[in-house]
């Protein structure tokens, strides 16, 4: 017998699109592709996860890392399923990914028989670019090539289903007959920029203004030097959406920080008080942390035309990809005289460090904790270069986003859009697959790690002794708490905390990985914070640094609103960690709104 479906598909995952590496997790619904493995050898590696929604985070991260399409493989049904958050963090954040998934075979669907899911439906919002089931060996050349080049091109997940028999049926190429197809798999990826007359308007708007802010998002990525060119031309500060947190150095002078409730001061400031704002690759959903409609004359950069035009009133909407067209626009520019307001900016932002460093170096409110910013901000100095740094979702996420300086060259990851909880690890695992010779950190709460971290845990055991640099940090902020959702509670909805829903049971975190052969590391003073950095960073095999943290920081920037800050001082009435919130929100300046 010749080549089966599911040999030539490997192969041109691996010959024609570049495919290196495949995460998944086998099930007989896919024994037609476990089989051909051997076949394509050690050229194409199948990276086995603990969980099949691990394997969709971490294609989904290798997209994000490397720029390439990252691939996943489950079994039919319940394999299929375990796919979907995953994919979903992909779609939001506007990832590469192709899931291959097994089915039962032909003859059977229908029949309401044992794991048979309509993978199509399932798949159809998540994957709605493309999902396809492959039900005729001469299908699979072009279903392989079109799932393949939609991702890409589309920036989205796409699902290929392939019934068990026809992974095992011969290959046959298209006929030469009425109704075959023929394809092929290069995509060039354009240049896109607006026309001239257009770049024009755009500038003039960008001429008029006096008080610049620039929002860019991860969709400027690449394009550093050029927003920072613009920045300096028109005498502009620069916020970050979370997914662009890497995009632009945390330690320039003009980088205003993160946006939103998860932000900086001076970038809300700068919102607040701007005449004209430039947004570049970013869909920052929240409205209230942009300018006031008509407060300012807006412009937008977005390679995907979908995406303009829909969180503020913009004037101009400049479909085009973000690199070349601020290199475009720049000749338009007119330097701005006056420096008023950069001066401004830069002001502020070094005040915001030191009320970020006087906040860190605050103590817990009760013996055995450690204030949660510390954690960061002890950190934030001695990052290593070429840093790849993850977060999943949680309190944890704004200590990340604050308190980390990225430099230049460093990368950090997130589920920014669906921000879902769990990808932490799973990210940090697939970061180190594809750059083992760089460091990297995942940060993430107790919950995320009970969830899924436990198992990601097992799989970094697993990988870890391939992996040339040495550094692959877990840190868990071991609060008790999903504690997020608990200030979530209070603040958003004025409710106190609900013990029931929210307190976590143990887990000997450090202890757990020392079981798995690695370093655990337990913190529960302020004073050894640091060492315990410094014993981490040093450290010749993975490490997990728990830190038990105190839950009463309130993860919100010293700039919440009156009415949330209201909500919570109704709130606190009947909460049972009352009187430690309150010393630890007057410690943190939110003195004024709490009701004593
Ligand atoms: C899959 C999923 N379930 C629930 C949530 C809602 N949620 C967001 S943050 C959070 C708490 C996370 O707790 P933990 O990991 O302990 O971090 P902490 O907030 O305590 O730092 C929850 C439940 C979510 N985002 N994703
Ligand atoms: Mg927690």
């Amino acid at each position: 017998m010749g080549e089966t479906v599911a040999e030539f598909i490997l192969e041109r995952l691996y010959e024609e699109w570049g495919v290196r590496r495949i995460y998944g997790y086998p099930g007989d619904g896919i024994n037609g592709f476990l089989g051909a493995f051997h076949e394509v050898g050690d050229r194409l590696a199948f990276t086995q996860t603990r969980h099949e929604e691990i394997a969709a985070f971490a294609a989904t991260a290798h997209a994000k890392f490397t720029g390439e399409v990252g691939v996943c493989m489950a079994t039919s049904g319940p394999g299929a399923i375990h796919l979907l958050n995953g994919l979903y963090d992909a779609k939001l954040d506007h990832q590469p990914v192709l899931a291959v998934v097994g089915q039962q075979k032909r003859m059977s669907l229908g029949a309401n028989y044992q794991q048979e899911v309509d993978l199509q439906v399932l798949f159809k919002d998540v994957c709605s670019e493309f999902v396809q089931c492959c039900m005729a060996p001469e299908q699979a050349h072009h279903l392989i090539d079109r799932a393949m080049r939609i991702a890409s091109a589309s920036r989205s997940p796409t699902c290929l289903i392939v019934p068990e028999d026809v992974q095992e049926a011969a290959y046959a190429g298209p006929p030469r007959m009425h109704g075959a197809v023929y394809s092929s798999a290069a995509v060039a990826i354009p240049r896109v920029v607006a026309r001239d007359s257009d770049l024009q308007r755009a500038a003039e708007i960008l001429n008029a203004g006096e008080k610049v802010a620039i929002l860019i998002g991860q969709g400027a990525r690449g394009a550093a030097a050029e927003v920072e060119e613009v920045a300096e031309r028109l005498g502009a500060g620069v916020a970050k959406a979370l997914n662009g947190k890497d995009v632009l150095a945390d330690d320039l002078p003009f980088v205003t920080g993160g946006i939103g409730l998860l932000g900086t001061k001076p970038s809300s400031e700068m919102m607040m008080s701007c005449d004209t704002l430039l947004m570049v690759g970013t869909s920052f959903p929240y409205a209230e942390w942009l300018p006031t409609p008509g407060q300012a004359r807006a412009v937008q950069v977005d390679i995907d035309g979908r995406l303009l035009g829909m969180r503020y009133p913009t004037e101009v909407n400049l479909v085009g990809d973000a690199k070349d067209t601020l290199a475009a626009l720049l000749p338009h520019l007119l330097r701005k005289e006056d420096r008023g307001w950069r001066a401004h900016l830069e002001e502020e932002v070094e005040r915001w460090w030191e009320i970020l460093a006087d906040r860190a170096a605050q103590s817990a409110s009760a013996p055995g904790m450690v204030n949660p910013l510390r954690i960061f901000h002890e950190l934030s100095p001695l990052l290593p270069d070429r840093l790849i740094t993850t977060s999943d979702s949680g309190s944890v996420t704004n200590w990340w986003a604050r308190h980390l300086k990225l430099r230049e060259g460093m990368r950090a990851a997130l589920s920014g859009t669906l921000a879902t909880m769990c990808p932490g690890l799973p990210y940090a695992l697939a970061a180190k697959m594809a750059y083992p010779d760089r460091p990297v950190i995942a940060c993430m709460g107790d919950g995320a790690f009970q969830m899924l971290g436990v198992n990601t845990l097992i799989d970094v055991a697993k990988y870890h002794e391939a992996w040339p640099n040495r550094t692959f940090i877990t840190l868990v902020l071991n609060n008790g708490d999903l504690n997020q959702v608990t200030w979530e509670q209070r603040v958003l909805s004025g409710d106190p905390k609900l013990d029931a829903s929210q307190v976590l049971p143990d887990f000997p975190y450090a202890r757990y990985a020392e079981s798995l052969g690695m370093r655990g590391i337990r913190v529960d003073s302020d004073d050894q914070v640091a060492d315990a950095w410094r014993e981490a960073l040093d450290c010749d095999r993975p490490v997990l640094y728990e830190a038990v943290t105190d839950p009463e920081y309130p993860p919100l920037p010293p700039h919440i609103t009156f009415e949330q800050a209201k909500k919570m001082a109704m709130a606190l009435e009947g909460d049972p960690d009352r009187a430690r919130i309150i010393k630890e929100s007057v410690k943190g300046k939110l003195a004024e709104f709490v009701n004593r």
